[in-house]
């Protein structure tokens, strides 16, 4: 979603700041701009569309200074024009960069028109800026000011303000969006995440929810929520992995599919023995694992399909119940808890707001301890959970999941294991799931091993508008990932059904125009499923099967056949995931979208 970049240096920040703006286009935007503080006033560009546009009118005018915000911006609230785009002003003097929402927006707007300020455009932004404005007429201190106009805002936020006459320093604050501050040698950065910062810096500082900071060249001053001054730890970032970097690959998504091997070792690394699950990944207080009675996962999109697999695993390895739900749903109904549950949420970024929301929500409500699995060590989803196991996939790049999804449920399924131990599962079963987990990097390769055939029917899908995608089992909600996958990147309509359900209603849909995807596991719902694919070939449907040799499905008249790498039981919804993964990917690059930035979506998606 928006990205936010302000830097206050000794050497001009124009490029430092459309840099950082470039560095945060893959979290999904609309326009740009950047506002530049000289010694002449707050100068300022804004572009509808890519940071290229951006840089052009750089090239046409250049700007410089030393203090300057950058946005991109992802519309909540107004179209996506040059207009509404960020920063905004208040007068030609001060200018706001703007990460959320403000819920009360339309009251503040009333009362600002009252008291003559004109609106120049129709976002929820523009009223914090001309709050600070007419709050600078009392309280001429633009930190001072900052903070009183900050406590009449409800919703969510992440700012950058810059002021003319303010020629040492800057301010920026975050409630409900992340920011992070980047600390160099004379001269110091703010950021929606570390991403945009790391070509000037690997120091950073990760705000708490309510911190305003005062930036100047030789120091960052953090005052928490009560105004009072706080020091926060600086940790250094990992280069390690360069996320920035497509190698080989044309799109991001391609080269985090071809990832998923390596990052799926890296989350095992460590988490599993030879013969058991290694408890002691949940830190120190792994003892919560043996008062669990019930799990309540929550997470939103991608990772919302990965709590439905878990579900399947929980409560068949650990014979307890578990319930999965939508954050944005949850967050807002009154939830019962039964005595000694887990509280488990998912979530790539660690930022998602709805999931946030629903974390903050069940620790009034007596669960027995939460648990976040996460991508990012440093979000505030980590920060705010108990318990947190990482998913170590590096940085995703693209918007649509990959290597983060399949990470996610191999974190998971070493979370079943770890309830199940201490609810009777025997140490030969666990053995033996620990064995199938070692193998799944080496399946995952032979997995990718059909990307040549995938890309070949990948073709058959470009002009249609419609696919269907059947599962059961776990299954289904790799089959609800699946069509998830190829709406997000190839803009074509498609639904998930459980195989069952075919038959009480989606059947009215299947004609010689419908492609239907069934993924068909060899296990013992096998023959059920069969039954399934023949309603469909009974009415012309086009079938693609993904399944292994053993099921003696193959290609026929009616049936384009995949196969699959024949896994255990366990493993199947996370191998199952790599093809679809990869028609999704064919079908777009065909149809010659966005692969890495989809219309409309975003990354980590910050606003409710
Ligand atoms: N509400 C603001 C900012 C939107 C945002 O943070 N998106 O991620 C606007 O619409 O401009």
């Amino acid at each position: 979603m928006c990205g936010i970049v302000g830097a206050i240096a000794r050497r001009n920040v124009a490029k430092i700041l459309l840099e950082g703006l470039s560095r945060l286009e893959y979290r999904g935007y609309d326009s740009s701009g950047v506002a530049i503080n000289n010694l002449d006033g707050v100068s300022s560009h804004r572009a509808v569309g890519k940071v290229q546009a951006l840089r052009d009118k750089f090239t046409a005018e250049p700007l410089d200074g030393k203090i300057g915000i950058a946005h991109t911006r992802w519309a909540t609230h107004g179209k996506p024009t040059e207009a509404n785009a960020h920063p905004h002003f208040s007068g030609e003097d001060l200018a706001l960069v703007h990460n959320g929402i403000i819920e009360n927006h339309e009251p503040l707007r009333r009362e600002l028109k009252a008291k003559g300020y004109e609106f120049k455009s129709e976002t929820d932004t523009e009223v914090i800026v001309h709050l600070i404005h007419d709050a600078l007429k009392t309280e001429p201190d633009l930190l001072k000011a900052v903070q009183n106009v900050l406590t009449k805002l409800h919703g969510a936020f992440a700012i950058g303000v810059v002021k003319n006459d303010e020629n040492g320093r800057f301010i920026a604050a975050r409630k409900g969006s992340p920011l992070v501050v980047g600390v160099g040698i004379e001269e110091n950065f703010i950021a929606s995440d570390q991403l945009a910062l790391l070509h000037v810096t690997d120091q950073f500082i990760f705000l708490e929810e309510g911190d305003v900071v005062e930036l100047t060249r030789d120091q960052v001053t953090i005052f928490d929520e009560k105004g009072e001054v706080q020091e926060r730890p600086i940790s250094v970032f990992n280069h390690n992995v360069d996320a920035t970097d497509k190698g080989e690959f044309r799109h991001y998504m391609m080269k985090e599919i071809y990832e998923q091997s390596s990052v799926i070792s890296a989350c095992l690394e460590g988490r599993i023995s030879e013969t058991k699950v290694l408890t002691s990944c949940f830190g120190a207080e792994s003892e919560f694992l043996k008062d669990i009675e019930n799990v309540h996962i929550v997470a939103c999109g991608t990772s919302y399909h990965a709590g439905m697999v878990a579900k399947y695993w929980i409560e068949d390895l650990a014979g307890i119940p578990c319930s999965v739900e939508v954050a944005s749903e949850y967050r807002y109904r009154k939830v019962a808890v039964p005595k000694k549950t887990l509280f488990l949420t998912l979530s790539q970024s660690g930022e998602t707001a709805d999931t946030l929301a629903a974390l903050r929500m069940a620790k009034e409500l007596g669960y027995l301890t939460t648990l976040a699995i996460c991508n990012v060590p440093s979000s505030t989803l980590v920060r705010e959970s108990a318990l947190t196991l990482l998913t170590n996939a590096g940085p995703e790049i693209g918007v649509a999941s990959t290597k983060a999804f399949t990470t996610q449920l191999t974190a998971l399924l070493i979370t079943s294991v770890a309830i199940a131990v201490e609810n009777g599962l025997s140490a030969e079963k666990e053995q033996e799931l620990v064995q199938a987990m070692r193998s799944l990097p080496a399946y995952i390769n032979d997995a990718l091993a059909q990307d040549a055939h995938i890309k070949v029917i990948a073709d058959r899908f470009a002009n249609k508008h419609n696919a269907l995608f059947l599962g059961r089992g776990t299954m289904f909600p790799i089959a609800l990932e699946g069509s998830l996958k190829l709406k997000e990147i190839s803009y074509i309509h498609a639904e998930a059904y459980p195989a069952g359900e075919l038959k009480h209603g989606p059947l009215a849909l299947v004609d010689e125009d419908m492609p239907i995807i069934a993924l068909v596991p060899h296990n013992d719902m096998l023959d059920k499923l069969k039954s399934n694919l023949q309603e469909v070939a009974a009415r012309g449907g086009e079938l693609y099967v993904f399944a292994d040799k053993e099921t003696d499905l193959h290609n026929e008249d009616n049936i384009v056949f995949t196969e699959v790498p024949k896994v255990d039981r366990i493993l199947e919804p996370i191998v199952h995931t790599i093809p679809l993964q990869l028609l999704s990917y064919h079908v777009a690059v065909v149809k010659g979208t966005d692969v890495d930035q989809p219309r409309n979506l975003a990354k980590s998606v910050t606003v409710e």
